[in-house]
């Protein structure tokens, strides 16, 4: 990437490297394609090449010539953060340094159909869950590489996977699922609509019926694309689940929309009665303008939302339209009621431009005149082939101590993956890791905190593994 591109745009230590802007339509998330059609022959590279983070240097030096305003804008602010920086610089932590880490993707298995979600239960170490978008989940075993059979789980008479963004999305195994074998797929019903329910594994944990299932939260989605799909379990024991603004035209009014549950994250307690849930008392709307399942609103198609493990903190990637793809960093600390900025920000910047351009300073006051919008701690751009985020992981893996603390993140177009990590000043730092041939629909994380890319054209489960340059 010319040197003079990189001098023109950095932002957070994202290369940004062409001055052109693409604003052509791109696919707001992952779209299958066929193997061997991964970028064009000039960008393409081997996964864990030499000249795989080609960009660092320059990244660096970039960083500390063009991110100032950036820099600024990303210091704690604020008591939450103040405490979370704090609690993260207590131990003897040393800021993750891309120079000295080659990252690369090694195959654990192969066979898949379209995975597009892949966790650990918490309970057997040797088992990643993988889902597949036409609606079984597969039980990978991590020593042999070799999948269960039959699978964990066949939901496929029920879920419409025709949409790209359509089909089972996610799996979420309850805290307690060693004892009580409970867990949460998020998909699209045969109607259309986003179903969160509830799946009940039998004795040895090997199989759950599909005859038991539960539906928990019914969505309508207005159209095809941006259905979020994300279920997790935040630290504090609670369901979180992601919710797209529901695509087609204007579909990002329901971010902001105090009647929809489209364009949010939503936090629900699944320990009440059976077959429903009930919303925690300490939700940030319960009392407020939005519905009381809302914890954040203003989000566009978070596709992929985690957890760090370590710290608690939520990271939320939400796809872009069609400039800026962005990670939300929320400190453990939050009580929630972010407002992420969609439809008025994408990324870091003014979306709309009717309603003005950033400013010269990297000001959002022309798009966010009240500054209610949660800025992201990283972003790029539709550049040299990028065009939709698959959030990761923040790596907690004892396989590689020198990723400890970086989120890990990649472009489904691109197959580029990036670290996002913030040092110990609480300033976060971006930089692209490898750039692989992967069409890494999301990534997976094991019980071990071991991280691992989903090829969805492949079918292949790819660790991520790193060693010292
Ligand atoms: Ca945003």
């Amino acid at each position: 990437m010319p040197a003079v591109a990189l001098a023109v745009a950095v932002v957070g230590g994202s290369v940004i490297g062409c001055a052109a802007v693409r604003q052509r339509a791109m696919p707001a998330a992952p779209t299958p394609r066929a193997p061997g059609t991964v970028g064009s022959p000039g960008e393409r590279r081997d996964v864990g090449g030499t000249d795989d983070v080609r960009t660092t240097d320059e990244v660096r030096t970039a960083d500390v010539a063009a991110t100032s305003a950036m820099t600024a804008l990303l210091q704690p602010t604020d008591a939450a953060t103040a405490m979370a920086v704090a609690a993260a610089t207590r131990t003897q932590w040393t800021p993750f340094d891309p120079d000295e880490t080659h990252v690369s993707l090694e195959t654990i298995a192969t066979g898949l159909d379209e995975p597009v979600h892949a966790t650990g239960d918490g309970v057997d170490g040797q088992r990643l869950y993988v889902v597949e978008k036409a609606g079984t989940i597969e039980i990978v075993d991590l020593a042999s590489g070799t999948l269960a059979d039959p699978p964990f789980v066949d939901l496929s008479d029920r879920v419409n996977s025709r949409a790209s963004e359509q089909g089972l999305l996610s799996v979420a195994f309850h805290p307690d699922y060693a004892a009580n074998g409970r867990l949460f797929v998020n998909y699209t019903r045969r109607d259309g609509a986003t179903v969160v329910s509830e799946l009940t594994a039998d004795a040895d944990r090997r199989r759950a019926d599909p005859a038991g299932e539960r539906e928990i939260l019914v969505v309508d989605q207005p159209a095809a694309n941006h259905n979020g799909g994300q279920n997790a379990f935040g630290p504090d024991g609670y369901l979180y689940v992601g919710m797209g603004d529901g695509g087609g035209s204007g579909a990002g009014k329901n971010a902001h929309d105090p009647a929809s549950l489209l364009g949010k994250v939503l936090r629900l307690d699944v320990d009440g009665p059976p077959g429903g849930y009930r919303v925690p008392a300490d939700n940030p709307f319960v009392a407020g303008d939005h519905l009381p399942e809302v914890w954040a609103v203003g989000l566009r198609n978070p596709w992929r939302l985690s957890f760090d493990r370590a710290t608690g903190d939520l990271f939320i990637a939400d796809v872009g339209d069609s400039t800026y793809e962005e990670v939300n960093w929320q400190p453990a600390a939050s009580r929630g009621g972010e407002d992420y900025g969609w439809p008025d920000v994408e990324g870091d910047h003014c979306h709309n431009a009717a309603d003005g351009a950033d400013g010269a300073d990297g000001s959002l006051a022309a798009c966010d005149p009240d500054g209610r919008t949660t800025r992201p701690v990283a972003e790029y751009r539709h550049d040299d082939g990028n065009c939709s985020i698959s959030g990761g992981h923040v790596y907690r893996g004892r396989r590689y101590p020198a990723l400890d603390g970086v989120y890990i993140y990649a472009d489904y177009c691109s197959g580029r993956i990036w670290g996002a990590w913030r040092d110990d000043r609480g300033r976060w730092h971006d930089a692209m890791l490898t750039d692989s041939d992967a069409a890494i629909s999301a990534f997976g994380l094991d019980d071990a905190g071991e991280v691992y890319a989903l090829d969805m054209a492949g079918g292949a489960v790819l660790r991520v593994v790193a060693d010292g340059r």
